[in-house]
């Protein structure tokens, strides 16, 4: 018996997908189909079906094509998969052609088929919502609809020609759109202000210029409708602006609307793909901290590329939220964590208390921790080297070179200490950040600067956007 299996979402079940499944069975007997559970369709692929995972796999086994449904829950599961059902040839739609082709390690044949053209989930979507409909008394097949789709480009500058001949055919655009009523025409066609919008009818409007948050804000106030807006650059900082991936693929197709979601992070981090953390979950905590996670991220690329190797420390751990990063960014480095875990001196701490560095309120909220706590959250334990007491005698004569270190020790002496030990062991292309340098925590800042002029260094400084103002030592 010869099995088969693909993997999908087959939310609105459509011939498209009927196409697939008949041709994947006809490769063999027996078809297994990986069906995407409502979570790994959420958090992998930001889509929201319309059929919960039990509807779409009631639908799937009422066809005569299909023999068995399982689970799809992470992308990694395939080659076990092959393996468990004991599968000889692997078939997807050739939307995904290239991406499989590990799968032949397993000794599995690996096939993609031409997907069914124009038809797609997000498409019946967005003509529900337009009020389109295949079996309209208008005989467009979809993909003339598409081309009767009224789409505007928002923009007449350079980036409109990255856009169009290259995503978006010159044919398929209605007219040009920009604030500068001068412009009456471009590309052969007319140009209108975004005023004379509100007369027109229109299906999407693509902004193509690095104006988003201003153009956001006009659509807003003179009533264009955002629904129907699409940002294809500088689409915001930390909340993508675009709002229906669905829609932004139905008039933009599948790959460039792949393009314009990673486009949005503040940061063109390692994978741009802003949600992961050198590949992988990143854990609730990240996007409190997104700006210094993501430049951790990118210094520990420079690191990696430099290929350098030492430890890695952190002076001022609490809960380990940072901590866990450094421990997973580098698995075969030591990693030290400084802390009492119970809180900060009560010297040191009544002394910044006294110079007004501090309030007694964040003096108490540091007790709130414990090591287990912080254990918790690493990946690499076997790495972790717990040094509890007071920095620096908690050092308690440490020997090691660092290629990374976090001193997050809110408190001037301390910061000081931290300076003095680990900078001189820090090797070259290695990095020190140091938390809250511009922050209300004053003592901080003090202490780079007294680190500097006692010990007569002019240290190498890049201070972050991040929340704590965290500054960047690179040795
Ligand atoms: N498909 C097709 N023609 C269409 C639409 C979809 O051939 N008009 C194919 C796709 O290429 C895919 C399968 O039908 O092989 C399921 O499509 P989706 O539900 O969109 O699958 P997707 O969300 O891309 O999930 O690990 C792989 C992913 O789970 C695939």
């Amino acid at each position: 018996m010869k099995r088969v299996i693909t993997y999908g979402t087959f939310d609105l079940l459509h011939y498209g997908h009927i196409n697939l499944l008949r041709r994947a069975k006809e490769q063999g007997d027996y078809l297994v189909v990986a069906l995407s559970t409502d979570e790994f369709n959420w958090k992998e692929k930001h889509k929201k079906c319309y059929f919960s995972y039990e509807q779409r796999k009631q639908l799937l086994e009422a066809i005569r094509y299909v023999d068995l449904v399982i689970p799809e829950q992470n992308w990694e599961q395939k080659a076990k998969d092959i393996k468990e059902y004991h599968i000889d040839t692997f078939v997807m739609g050739d939307d995904w052609a290239g991406k499989f082709d590990f799968l032949r390690d397993e000794g599995c044949e690996v096939i993609y088929f031409n997907r069914t053209p124009e038809i797609s989930s997000s498409q019946i979507k967005h003509d529900f919502r337009e009020g389109i409909s295949e079996c309209s008394d208008m005989p467009y097949p979809s993909n003339q609809r598409r081309q009767k789709m009224r789409l505007f480009i928002w923009g007449t500058g350079r980036l409109v020609g990255k856009v169009v001949g290259k995503h978006i055919d010159i044919e398929c655009v209605e007219g040009f759109i920009d604030n500068d009523t001068s412009k009456k025409e471009y590309m052969g066609k007319r140009v209108y202000s975004p005023n004379e919008m509100l007369e027109m009818e229109y299906d999407a409007i693509c902004v193509a210029n690095l104006y988003a948050g201003e153009i956001y804000g006009q659509c807003q106030s003179i009533g264009i409708d955002l629904r129907k807006v699409i940002f294809l650059y500088n689409n915001c900082a930390m909340q993508d602006m675009n709002r229906d991936y669905g829609f932004v693929e139905t008039v933009l197709g599948r790959e460039y609307a792949e393009i314009v979601k990673k486009r949005y992070h503040v940061v063109r981090g390692v994978e741009a793909d802003g949600d992961l953390f050198l590949g992988e979950e990143t854990g609730e905590y990240y996007s409190n901290d997104y700006v210094r996670i993501k430049s951790f991220e990118l210094a520990v690329k420079e690191i990696r590329k430099r290929k350098i190797a030492g430890a890695v420390a952190e002076v001022g751990v609490f809960r380990g939220e940072f901590a866990q990063y450094i421990n997973r960014a580098f698995p075969d480095s030591t990693c030290y964590l400084f802390d009492t875990f119970e809180g900060f001196d009560a010297n040191e701490a009544l002394d910044e208390l006294k110079r007004g560095n501090c309030t007694n309120a964040f003096v108490e909220a540091y007790k709130q921790t414990n090591i287990g706590m912080v254990l918790d959250k690493m990946k690499h334990l076997d790495k972790i080297v717990i040094k509890q007491g007071f920095f620096p005698e908690s050092l308690d004569g440490l020997e090691d070179v660092f290629i990374f270190v976090s001193l997050d020790v809110d408190f001037e002496n301390s910061i000081y200490e931290g300076l003095k030990y680990f900078y001189p062991r820090v090797l070259e292309g290695g990095f020190i950040f140091v938390h809250d340098y511009n922050s209300d925590l004053a003592g901080v800042e003090k202490a780079v600067d007294r680190y500097e002029s006692e010990q007569r260094v002019r240290l190498c400084k890049m201070p972050l956007c991040d929340a704590n103002g965290t500054l960047v030592i690179m040795k």
